[in-house]
């Protein structure tokens, strides 16, 4: 395909973000190119988030990319907290009404990228040394090399999809001083085999030494973390020693047998929050990691790049449709609002269920007093339902 010359959003990067973006222009006739540093395969093989609000949910079915999802993915109307082995179910359907969806992010950026290929929005991959222009101007223009050969892509818009390490916050003036950061003394150590979930839904728990999360990507397939330190190194780790681990602190009980299997893939993440306040500059506008990381205990990653790329989308939508300037004005306090409060939930779980290095035994009896609460308190366990499920867009 030759590479396009001009459209009217140039999305840099090919993520959930920047997928997502591409279907919700596409369906209202808006033309797009995406630009993406990595392969398909590499893009693909990614394994990250596994729970989708309803909202991420509703989108795919929005712009029609959700066949596979409604027929594999996993309906979950509960998790659980669990402390030193005592476990609370948070009823999420009882409390509010809402399940959520259990299916990969891989699965979603598969799908996404077909549909792109279906559609015949062009998604470049391996578009080296992507750079933004005149983005202060009405003429913008991004500039790659492909194959070896210079391009350049006139438009009208940059939407920054590029992620927490990508060009367009790094390029945006002043962004670093918007910046807004706490880093956590640990990181999540994960693992991927295909065996049986140990459980029918996510189990949180919080031992004495250290969190760890039994989730799952099918009935056949599980995803598996343990808080470690950000010292650690993956090849430390023989997946005998994690699934070791594991048993400890998931309480390997007649009722809840960890299945063990070879890892597919394991490795170690970092945990951090981190805001970005500028999410605009002329016409760049920014858009899931490019502006924000959560650490992964709310499940909020991804779909805070859903909500956001909504907010982008209805704004371009209204400018190119009805002239209207508004929604593009007012796009970062709208995303901003979302934002905080999924990083307070975030923030808010990181505290409940880890163990953090020189915590006081006060600090320990926090957390105790705080789930002996949630146990017995249906109004703290809906706070947690609603902001699980997702809040409003
Ligand atoms: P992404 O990082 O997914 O995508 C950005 C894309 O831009 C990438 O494909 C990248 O190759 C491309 N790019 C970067 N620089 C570029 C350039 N200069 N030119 C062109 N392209 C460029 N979230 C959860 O909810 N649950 C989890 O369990 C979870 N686990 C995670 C584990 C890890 C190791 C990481 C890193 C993140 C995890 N996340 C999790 C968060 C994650 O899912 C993100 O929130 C989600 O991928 C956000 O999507 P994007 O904003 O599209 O960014
Ligand atoms: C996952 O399955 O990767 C997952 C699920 C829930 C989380 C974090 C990660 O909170």
């Amino acid at each position: 395909m030759e590479a396009p010359q001009r459209t009217q959003v140039a999305i840099i990067g090919g993520g959930v973000a920047g997928l997502m973006l591409s279907q919700l222009l596409h369906v209202e006739g808006i033309d797009c190119v995406i630009l993406e540093r990595q392969t398909r395969v590499y893009t693909e093989g990614r394994i990250r988030a596994g729970v989708l609000e309803y909202g991420t949910v509703n989108l795919l079915r929005r712009v029609g990319v959700s066949e596979r999802m409604d027929r594999l993915g996993l309906r979950h109307e509960g998790f659980a907290l669990m402390d030193d082995g005592e476990k609370t179910r948070i009823p999420l359907h009882d409390l509010v009404n809402t399940d959520v969806m259990v299916y990969g992010q891989t699965e979603i950026t598969i799908d996404l990228m077909d549909a792109c290929a279906e559609r015949g929005i062009p998604l470049i991959f391996e578009a080296k040394e992507v750079a933004l222009h005149d983005f202060d101007s009405a003429a913008p223009y991004v500039t790659y090399i492909k194959d070896g050969v210079p391009q350049r892509l006139d438009c009208d818009v940059i939407a920054g999809c590029d992620g927490a390490h990508g060009v367009c916050r790094a390029t945006m003036p002043d962004a670093a001083a918007h910046a807004v950061e706490k880093v956590y003394p640990f990181g999540w150590l994960g693992i991927l085999s295909d065996v049986p979930p140990m459980d029918h839904e996510l189990i949180y728990s919080n031992h004495e030494r250290g969190f760890a999360l039994a989730s799952q990507r099918s009935l056949t397939r599980s995803r598996y973390y343990i808080q470690c330190d950000v010292t650690e190194k993956i090849e430390d780790w023989s997946d005998e020693r994690i699934w070791d681990e594991l048993e400890i602190r998931l309480g390997d009980t007649t009722e809840h047998r960890i299945t063990r299997g070879p890892s597919l893939e394991k490795s170690i993440a970092p945990l951090r929050s981190y805001v970005c306040e500028k999410m605009q500059h002329g016409r760049l506008f920014l858009a899931g990691d490019a502006s924000h990381i959560v650490p992964p205990t709310g499940a909020k990653g991804l779909n805070l790049a859903a909500s956001d790329v909504y907010y982008l989308a209805d704004a371009l939508i209204a400018h190119y449709k009805q002239g209207n300037e508004a929604g593009l004005k007012g796009y970062t306090d709208r995303a901003l609002n979302r934002i905080w409060k999924a990083e307070r939930f975030s923030w808010s779980m990181t505290q409940l269920t880890h163990r953090f290095p020189n915590m006081t035994l006060f600090d320990r009896k926090m957390q105790k007093a705080d789930l002996s609460y949630i146990r017995g308190s249906v109004a703290a366990q809906t706070a947690i339902a609603e902001n699980y499920v997702g809040l409003p867009y």
